[in-house]
């Protein structure tokens, strides 16, 4: 396994829309061990390879404490939603911001397991506001989208001021 890197707002890269795996194989499988992986490291409970720059709809998530329950979704889809909710959504592709997003308050999500066997479920509460979340990543679309231009335009000077230092740090 090995670790990759995550992609940080504004990177443009955030904004492409995957294309769909046309099957699970080695590849499909070696990219989810990696981002299983790099997801953990980071302390994540979700993650979409659009966020570690692959083209594929691919989406892993963790929502145990015990981080030992890997949920993973090749080719999600939304196939149904009901209600609202409002939650505190982070993201690892913009560290140390949170806001509130409204969103569905019941999905039901189709989707390939790893063996690429279709399977649907129907989720709620935070599992609910996470595949969402993480499916808008697929589509190049973030949850700081839901806020204001104003607030999206000053967490994206933070951001790249925080990066540019960084770079400097390391050059
Ligand atoms: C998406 O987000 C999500 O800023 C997954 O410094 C988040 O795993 C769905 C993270 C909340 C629903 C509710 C963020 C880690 C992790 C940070 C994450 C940070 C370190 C975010
Ligand atoms: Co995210």
């Amino acid at each position: 396994m090995s670790k990759l890197k995550i992609l940080e707002y504004p990177d443009p890269r955030l904004r492409r829309v995957a294309r769909p795996a046309e099957n699970v194989d080695e590849r499909e499988r070696k990219l989810v061990e990696d981002m299983l992986e790099t997801m953990y490291d980071a302390r994540g409970i979700g993650l979409a390879a659009t966020q570690v720059d692959e083209d594929v709809r691919i989406v892993v998530m963790d929502l145990s404490d015990s981080r030992d329950e890997p949920r993973v979704f090749i080719n999600p889809e939304i196939l149904d939603r009901s209600g609202s909710q409002c939650y505190e959504e982070g993201c690892l592709s913009v560290p140390g911001f949170y806001a509130e997003v409204t969103r569905a308050e019941q999905v039901k999500v189709g989707a390939l397991d790893i063996d690429g066997k279709p399977y649907e479920l129907e989720a709620d509460g935070l599992l609910a506001v996470c595949i969402q979340h993480e499916i808008d990543h697929l589509d190049g679309k973030m949850f700081i989208d839901y806020l204001s231009p104003l607030k999206r335009r000053m967490i994206g000077k933070k951001l790249r001021k925080q990066q540019n230092s960084r770079e400097k740090a390391t050059a």
